[in-house]
This record gives structure tokens, sequence and C-alpha cells, in this order.
């Protein structure tokens, strides 16, 4: 029996369906092939023992055994230490994977998803907020990762947990027509979408809020 317990919402609208962030430990679970399960809480009414578990009131979070995490990078940190295929062993191999998990949450996506709202949003004003937001991403940030990502395969050697979560945040990018000027970055977010635990995770995730349909 699994000790690693996965936790999504039971539903949500269709626009975030396939972003979702659990969609990122699905595919490091199944990159890794640990056992797991899924288990949901409510979208709408979101009770104390969700807060309890994630202080925002948000998904996903990770038990494994009386281990709780919340914070996708940090519980993809977590699976890291479970299994190599997710993480090297060796402390350099270790450091370029840290380096690069913080960047992809810490420095692109601070710029990707403040620009992704006012995708959402369909708000395509041109008010200062909106320039300062296009500017962060194409100038600040894409630039940047189109040169990186042009002269490797993956970030840190191998396939790692780095690239579940730089490879999420510029899909998001790319959704929105955002790297159309990047093809080192497109073609990245192709070859990580490629692999069949991507394929999996994403097919899980649009069942489960698919069931959640159902269920209402
Ligand atoms: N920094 C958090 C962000 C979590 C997050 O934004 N979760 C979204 C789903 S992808 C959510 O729960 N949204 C509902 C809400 O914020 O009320 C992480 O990476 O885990």
């Amino acid at each position: 029996m699994s000790n690693l317990v996965l936790t999504t919402f039971d539903w949500v609208p269709p626009p975030p369906r396939g972003f979702v962030r659990d969609l990122r430990i699905r595919w490091a679970l199944e990159e890794a092939g640990l056992p797991y399960r899924v288990a949901s809480v409510p979208f709408q009414n979101r009770g104390a023992d969700h807060f309890a578990h994630q202080p925002f009131g948000q998904v996903p979070w990770l038990t494994d055994g009386d281990i709780t995490v919340f914070e996708s990078g940090a519980i993809l940190l977590h699976l890291g230490e479970l299994s190599a295929r997710l993480m090297p062993t060796d402390p350099k191999g270790r450091a370029v994977v840290q380096e690069w998990v913080f960047a992809a949450l810490a420095s692109v996506e601070a710029a990707s998803q403040p620009w992704s709202f006012f995708q959402f949003m369909d708000d395509a004003g041109e008010t200062p907020m909106r320039k300062f937001f296009d500017d962060f991403l194409y100038k600040h940030r894409l630039p940047q990762m189109e040169k990186v990502l042009a002269g490797r395969e993956w970030l840190a050697g191998a396939f790692s947990i780095a690239d579940i979560l730089m490879a999420d945040v510029l899909r998001l990018v790319d959704r929105f027509g955002g790297l159309a000027d990047y093809p080192a970055c497109t073609a990245y977010v192709a070859r990580a979408t490629a692999r069949t635990a991507f394929k999996k995770a994403y097919a899980d995730q649009m069942a489960h809020f698919a069931a959640g349909d159902a269920a209402r």
C-alpha cells in the first residue's frame, strides 16, 4: 500500500484544467514509477482540514506517511529525495537541479504568472501594468531562457524535477502563444510534454475533473 497521497480539488471550472499544479506532482510520480493515490478536497467549500495542510486553501499537497508537504516546488524536492530519476544523488548534480527548481518558480513563474492572469482575463489593454508584465516576461526572462535552452536538452543534464517545473511554467506561456518568438523554449516544452509520464499525468488530471463534473 502506497504511503504517498496527492490531494487536489474535486472539481475546477474548465479553463485551468490541464494546468492545475497537481499535474506537476502526478508527472513526477509517474516519471519515478512511485505508487500513489489521489485524494480530493472540495473546490467550493474549503474546510479547516484543508487549510491545515495548505495555509492558503490551495492545492496541491502531498502526504508521505506522517509527513505533509505543500507548495509544488517543495513537494517535488521531497519526491526528488525518493528517486534518482527525479534528482541526481551527487552533490554537484543536486545543486544544479535545486538552482533550476528555484529559478523556475521564483524567476520565471514570478513573471509568467501575472502575465498569464492578463491572458486568462482576455485583457489586452495598453496599460502601464500590462506593459510592465509584458516586459518582465519578454525582455527579462524568455530571451534568457531561450539562450539556456538552445544549448541543452534538459536543464541539469538528465531530465529532472527542474524540467517538470520549468516545462510546466513555460507550457502555460505557450498556451497563450507567448513562446512564438522563442523556438528553443517551444521545442523544450514539446520535448517535455511528449514524455509518457506527462501524457499520463495530463490524461489523469483531465479524467479526475471530468469525474468531478459527473458527480455535481
Ligand atoms: N505556489 C503554489 C501555488 C498553488 C496554486 O496556485 N494552486 C492553485 C491551483 S494550480 C489553486 O489552488 N487555486 C485556487 C485558489 O487559489 O483559490 C504551488 O506551487 O503549489
